[in-house]
């Protein structure tokens, strides 16, 4: 049975075709840098964002037309959830997926009966995954939604809350271990204070660690291979989130002896929400060795919080795919859409040209990034930039041989000989060149 009608296998038509249920872009078996755009680009649907969001916002209902949910049985509704899924991934070529717990299943009375309820809900993603092919990118455990979880989940001043949240991603670790995700990640959630007048934040910062270390443990417990992930956010929901940005959770994973075994999931709205652009987490990721995966998406300059937006600046998709490449490619991430329609994008058809949308703009960033390396534009730049610690001083300062004294001797005999423009403009206008073509 089909779910939506009248759209085919969206294909690649080139950029001169006027049918927007088509790829201009991106042409999944085209060769970049000796892959396909689709190895490279190893792009994931979002259950949530796609499935479950219904265009809920804090001034109005659900707006989405989702003919396929019309069903009071929650358990036929889930079910009915996943074919849809499939049926749209398979529809868009999407080869990946990624999910909370509770995107797929809804809850039962009880933790117990939740569990049995999801277990139902795998055997039908189970079966999809084998009919088609396509792979779980990530699992994740929503500890957040629920009220049990107002306080945190790790870092809930409740100990029954972290025995709780850690029976939720002892099991979540088990579904995402039995369809063989590549991966798992930690978003911080409700894991942040919004005041310290009531607050403990050593303790609560010791206790996520605990949380981890845990979680690390039951994995090689169960033989679960798959790499750990933390997602970075600044805030939202809570006013301080832990997980600030790609700098704090470094130095928390190093604190926490953690680095062997996490590397980060960058979302691109995650990074502009902490003023920096998505590049530079990339950036920084990549610098550090713990570039992941990425939450592909972006915000809105004018509004302070997470608004999920279909990634279409193109701009930042190359910047993001530059750093990619220059980080040799993703191994067990990829490019996941936590990216949502508008609420008044109410139709079916909206998340196919959502997705288009989204697709064609990383596929357009992986081609102009890869051809912007091929010719080391900014990378033939840099390293004349940074010519001087080539050799003489420069070279005695990388190496870690030299004193201040030795320092102080060339600057008294040579001064500053010569400092040579930065070309910002010059550069800028050289990556518009390669992304007007
Ligand atoms: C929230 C967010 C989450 C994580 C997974 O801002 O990005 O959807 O990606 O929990
Ligand atoms: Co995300």
């Amino acid at each position: 049975m089909a779910f939506f009608n009248g759209i085919d296998k969206i294909k690649f038509e080139g950029i001169n075709t006027t049918n927007q249920l088509a790829f201009r872009h991106y042409n999944q078996e085209e060769m970049v840098m000796g892959k396909s755009m689709k190895e490279h680009l190893k792009f994931s649907m979002s259950y949530w964002h796609t499935l479950t969001g219904m265009g809920v916002d804090p001034f109005g209902q659900g707006t989405a037309i989702r003919p396929w949910d019309e069903t009071e049985d929650k358990i036929e509704q889930a079910k009915t959830r996943v074919k849809v899924a499939f049926e749209f991934m398979e529809k868009l070529g999407l080869e990946y997926f990624c999910f909370h717990d509770r995107d797929i299943a809804p809850e039962g009375k009880d933790l117990a009966e939740t569990n049995a309820i999801l277990d139902e809900i795998v055997d039908v993603i189970e079966m999809e995954m084998q009919r088609t092919g396509i792979k779980l990118l990530w699992g994740t455990t929503n500890a957040f939604s629920h009220p049990r979880f107002v306080h945190g989940a790790g870092t809930s001043c409740n100990a029954d809350v972290f025995a709780y949240a850690a029976t939720q991603v002892k099991k979540a670790l088990e579904i995402t271990h039995r369809l063989n995700g590549a991966g798992y990640v930690f978003w911080g959630g409700r894991e942040g204070y919004e005041t310290l007048l009531n607050t403990n934040m050593g303790l609560e910062l010791d206790n996520l660690a605990t949380f981890l270390h845990l979680a690390v443990d039951y994995a090689k417990e169960i033989g679960f291979k798959g790499q750990f992930y933390i997602e970075p956010k600044p805030k939202e929901p809570t006013k301080h989130q832990y997980d600030f940005d790609a700098a704090t959770v470094l130095g928390f994973l190093r604190k926490y002896d953690l680095l062997d075994s996490f590397k980060l999931n960058i979302e691109a709205n995650h990074a502009t929400l902490a003023g920096h652009t998505f590049q530079h987490e990339l950036a920084f990721c990549r610098e550090n060795g713990v570039l992941g995966s990425i939450d592909a998406n972006q915000g809105d300059i004018l509004l302070g919080w997470d608004t999920d937006q279909i990634p279409t600046n193109i701009y930042d998709a190359v910047l993001a795919m530059y750093e990619v490449l220059l980080a040799g490619g993703f191994t067990t991430g990829g490019l996941n859409f936590d990216a949502k329609v508008r609420r008044a994008s109410f139709e079916p058809i909206d998340l196919f040209y959502a997705y288009i949308a989204g697709m064609d703009t990383f596929a357009k960033g992986l081609k102009v990034a890869a051809k912007l390396l091929e010719d080391g534009v900014f990378e033939n730049f840099k390293e004349e930039r940074y010519a001087s610690y080539k050799s003489g001083i420069g070279a005695k300062i990388r190496a870690g041989k030299t004193t201040f004294t030795e320092l102080e001797q060339h600057a008294l005999q040579y001064g500053v000989r010569e400092i040579a423009s930065g070309r910002q403009e010059m550069l800028e206008n050289i990556l518009n060149q390669y992304i007007y073509g």
